[in-house]
């Protein structure tokens, strides 16, 4: 008995507000299916996030339907859920999801909490925000209580949970039931595998990077999808990769070897088939953010999708205060950081450091890419 166990597809996510991007996680989903279908497994779970949106746009809906009549066609049910970004936060809003049921997907939900297909019974709960856990909680025991006489017992979650994710978790691990044989989650964009209770619990991550701080987990774990098989009593995981359409590529350079260490980068993205995505980070002491934004552009524009630049001054002066003569001057940077401890975040010091060198520049260009990449970094899964 085996299934297929994919999520956080994100389809309608146009990353940096690129149709092409948007195109990566349609072709993605799709070779997602057509792997899916050559593996012929019993049935697929997708645990949330299909979409970006729970309105998602016409093509992504469209993207679904062909790839989930695919399946239907191959004769393999897809159970799912909603995630946090295709559920409905209105009461008794229906996900996008439901499009589909006459097309043989089955959604698990508040009224159709669990399926059973061959003696293997799937059950689970729509993301739920950490404000009403405590309901989460009690429909997890209902759920886990139905379960009890089905040989398999398979838990569909779309959570994050304090083992994991420290900060931003609705769940915690001892509050997530222990007799399931596997707890089939989505909403960690990085691949897990873990022993739990008396089976395995797994998130196998995005199928796209959907944040550039997904590229490291990314070439050391791949994305895709699980195969798993639960005929014997620990059920077997097999990681099922995907080839992403292109390439995120992470620099640090030195703004004294700029052109040479450009010339390098444009030789390696010349054997490529697609234009990657180059984030860039310029390091070094006293050089001019324009200048090197220019030379970027101009270098890079043609042969990359987008450069995403990052600038890196090791020092930044500060101003000296002429109405204190012989006093240390004050230190706008300082100032900045101690008010800012309570955050106990260098990104967010480094964040307001970076503007305000900037914005006192007047480089509004480059104020602006440093805000937008805090956020992009900042908004994970
Ligand atoms: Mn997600």
């Amino acid at each position: 008995m085996q299934f297929a166990h994919l999520a956080d597809t994100h389809m309608g996510y146009r990353q940096y507000g690129l149709t092409e991007r948007e195109t990566d996680f349609f072709e993605v989903f799709d070779q997602a299916i057509e792997e899916i279908i050559s593996e012929r497994p019993d049935f697929a779970i997708h645990s949330g996030d299909l979409f970006e949106y729970s309105r998602p746009p016409t093509r992504a809906l469209l993207t679904a339907q062909h790839g989930i009549l695919k399946l239907k066609e191959a004769k393999i049910p897809i159970y799912a859920i909603a995630g946090n970004h295709d559920v409905v936060m209105r009461k008794n809003a229906l996900p996008p999801q439901i499009l589909y049921k006459d097309f043989g997907l089955k959604l698990i939900s508040p009224n159709n909490p669990f399926y059973v297909i061959d003696d293997v019974f799937i059950g689970g709960s729509p993301y739920t925000s950490k404000y009403h856990s405590k309901a989460l909680i009690e429909r997890l025991e209902s759920i886990e209580k139905s379960s009890q006489n089905y040989e398999k017992r398979i838990l569909v979650l779309h959570q994050g949970i304090d083992r994991y994710i420290p900060y931003e978790y609705e769940l915690k691990i001892g509050d997530v039931p222990q007799s399931f044989n596997y707890c089939a989650f989505g909403h960690i964009h990085e691949r897990v595998v873990d022993d739990f209770g008396a089976g395995k619990l797994a998130y196998p991550g995005s199928t796209e990077i959907w944040r550039s701080n997904e590229v490291e987990g990314y070439k050391k774990n791949g994305k895709g999808f699980y195969l798993v098989d639960i005929s014997g009593d620990i059920p077997e995981i097999e990681n099922i990769n995907l080839k992403l359409p292109r390439e995120f590529i992470k620099k640090t350079i030195l703004a004294s070897k700029l052109q040479e260490e450009l010339s390098r980068i444009n030789q390696y993205i010349s054997s490529l088939q697609e234009k990657p995505i180059l984030m860039v980070t310029v390091e070094g002491g006293n050089f001019n953010r324009s200048e090197v934004y220019e030379t970027l552009n101009q270098t890079l524009s043609d042969s990359c999708l987008t450069v995403r630049p990052n600038y890196h001054p090791t020092t930044i002066e500060s101003e000296p205060n002429p109405f204190e003569n012989g006093k240390e001057a004050l230190n706008i940077k300082k100032m900045i950081e101690h008010n800012l401890k309570d955050f106990n975040s260098e990104k967010v010091n480094q964040l307001a450091t970076g503007l305000l060198k900037e914005l006192s520049d007047g480089d509004f260009k480059t104020a602006q890419t440093i805000a937008q990449n805090f956020y992009e970094d900042l908004y994970d899964h």
